[in-house]
């Protein structure tokens, strides 16, 4: 029977320096875990990411979502936290524009996301060339999504995926399927106490996207954030992602 690839291994036949990164911060901490903080205030940000932070490989965030974002107050406490407890800033902007706009919307505007992310989520629904625009960060493609009725059918993920493997900027993908070894697979939709949230979310739990997807890394959002105690459920989820990891080894 093939195994999945170690994160050993996957260091070798991913070469972008995000995913060498991610590699390396996950065999260190023994953790594939990516808390979403989808939290609406600067002071939930700051303080989610200090209780996750020693647990996580990343911080997955939609900055657009705080309602008192601020380069200063926001930002520069957040990297700090990031080097502090060495996780990278994954900014799930889901970009999904032609490149000329996503490069104002990357560069420019409230965010100005291309200062401080180390890495960006986008769509490919716009094709090749809107990716060139994120050549100083690294991108996970948006290859399938977790949400009911989603569009995007196996037809689709092939032809993301085509585009996800041979662009350069590109060195993972979002998604709730297989994909190639030479990318890195991120999949969210993971809670171990629900099966969905009645706004079409799908949940499955950290073995499923181990044993049956052989995915990199699982992300989690309200199985932490809302928990009663955060760091507990963090840390619960990283060591259920690491066992169900080993496992499929
Ligand atoms: O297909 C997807 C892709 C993403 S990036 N489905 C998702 O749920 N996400 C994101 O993962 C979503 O935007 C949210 O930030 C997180 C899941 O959050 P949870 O609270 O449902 O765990």
């Amino acid at each position: 029977e093939e195994k999945r690839l170690s994160y050993e291994a996957k260091l070798d036949i991913c070469d972008h320096s995000v995913a060498q990164k991610l590699l390396q911060i996950a065999i260190e901490k023994k953790s594939n875990l990516i808390v979403s903080a989808d939290v609406t205030t600067t002071q939930e940000l700051l303080e989610l990411a200090e209780k996750v932070g020693p647990h996580i490989v990343a911080l997955k965030t939609h900055v657009d979502i705080l309602m008192d974002f601020d380069a200063d107050e926001t930002i520069l406490p957040l990297k700090d936290l990031a080097t502090k407890y060495n996780f990278l800033l994954m900014e799930d902007r889901k970009f999904a524009d032609i490149g000329n706009t996503q490069e104002l919307q990357f560069t420019y505007g409230t965010y100005r996301i291309s200062n401080w992310a180390d890495f960006v989520t986008a769509q490919v629904i716009a094709g090749y060339e809107s990716l060139d625009c994120f050549r100083n960060v690294g991108v996970a493609a948006i290859i399938g999504m977790s949400s009911n009725g989603t569009l995007t059918d196996a037809n689709y993920r092939e032809e993301a995926t085509k585009i996800a493997l041979s662009h350069p900027n590109v060195f993972g993908g979002v998604s709730q399927n297989k994909i190639p070894n030479e990318l890195l697979l991120f999949t969210p939709g993971i809670n171990l106490a629900d099966a969905g949230d009645g706004k079409g979310q799908q949940y499955n739990t950290p073995h499923h996207a181990f044993t049956q997807l052989e995915t990199d890394f699982i992300i989690v959002g309200r199985g932490i954030y809302k928990a009663d105690d955060a760091e507990q459920s963090a840390l619960t989820y990283k060591i259920a992602g690491w066992k169900a990891y080993e496992g499929s080894l």
